[in-house]
């Protein structure tokens, strides 16, 4: 596969980049780095389930006043997840997006569900994460996912009475939002592949082209006519790349909470209040 604007990539992110009308300028070109991840998270599972992603075009249906907020991985930052929204100040009219990864590792995964069940969040748009998608195997038996994390988790949303509908509103998340100019993906597409032919465990799990750990990552390579905004891989400052941007900035592990409001290409970022989970691939970023 060609690999075109690779240096082009680089120094861009080391310059400083324009996203959608505003400059965002990157801390460092250090953002980029490969980042070592658990051996699970690079394992290629025989996962060759092919799933039509469910496919949104419905701006027009809202006023062009209104504001679109997407958000990072979660991971049951409870707290962080509450001061981000009252700093973006939604408005009823504006639209949320998460980027999937509600839970698993967090403090709080119960809680921040709850949300989405039955409360202030319960009509906003979720992506599928590959978090919420080991649940079900886990409890099925499947030992590929059972860690103490997610083992965890199940505990967290079981004591709270609510595994059973978890499971049934992350069956309704989609693994694609697409919305014209822009599309949002938990991990990624792969470049030179149609919106509707990307694989589900890409869609969910995608960083290198070649799933090494030392692979160029994919949106090296991505060139598509669509913008893609992403969680999953974990940047100390959101990754802001005219075709590609980043916006898990790794709460759980003691980095932000970020959100890209797309109208106006603003990030809004929290502090997380504590390192809720140590992960010795990602401290570097967050020390
Ligand atoms: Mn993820």
């Amino acid at each position: 596969m060609r690999r075109p604007h690779a240096e082009d990539v680089a120094k861009r992110v080391a310059a400083g980049v324009a996203v959608r009308g505003g400059i965002r300028h990157l801390a460092d070109a250090d953002t980029v780095e490969h980042e070592k991840d658990d051996s699970s998270e690079w394992l290629h599972v025989a996962d060759d389930t092919r799933r039509m992603p469910v496919r949104v075009s419905e701006l027009s249906r809202y006023d062009r006043s209104m504001a679109t907020h997407v958000i990072g991985d979660v991971h049951g930052c409870q707290d962080e997840l509450s001061e981000l929204l009252d700093n973006l100040g939604a408005t009823s009219g504006d639209r949320l997006i998460f980027v999937g990864d509600l839970v698993v590792r967090g403090p709080d995964s119960a809680g921040v569900v709850r949300r989405f069940l039955d409360g202030d969040l319960a009509h906003t748009t979720v992506i599928l994460g590959n978090n919420e998608d080991k649940l079900r195997p886990t409890l099925d038996g499947d030992p590929t996912y059972a860690t103490p994390a997610v083992l965890e988790t199940i505990r967290q949303l079981s004591d709270a009475g609510i595994l059973e509908a978890s499971l049934a509103l992350f069956d309704g998340f989609p693994l694609l939002l697409d919305l014209g100019d822009v599309v949002v993906a938990h991990a990624g597409l792969r470049p030179g592949v149609p919106l509707s032919e990307q694989s589900r465990v890409d869609l969910l799990k995608i960083k290198t082209i070649n799933g090494q750990p030392d692979g160029a990552m994919w949106w090296e390579f991505y060139d598509g006519r669509e913008t893609v905004v992403f969680g999953h891989h974990v940047f100390r400052d959101p990754l802001g790349l005219p075709k590609a941007i980043g916006i898990d900035t790794g709460c759980v592990y003691g980095g932000r909470l970020t959100a890209i409001t797309l109208e106006t290409g603003v990030f809004t970022s929290v502090r997380a209040r504590a390192t809720y989970y140590r992960h010795p691939g990602k401290a570097y970023l967050f020390e």
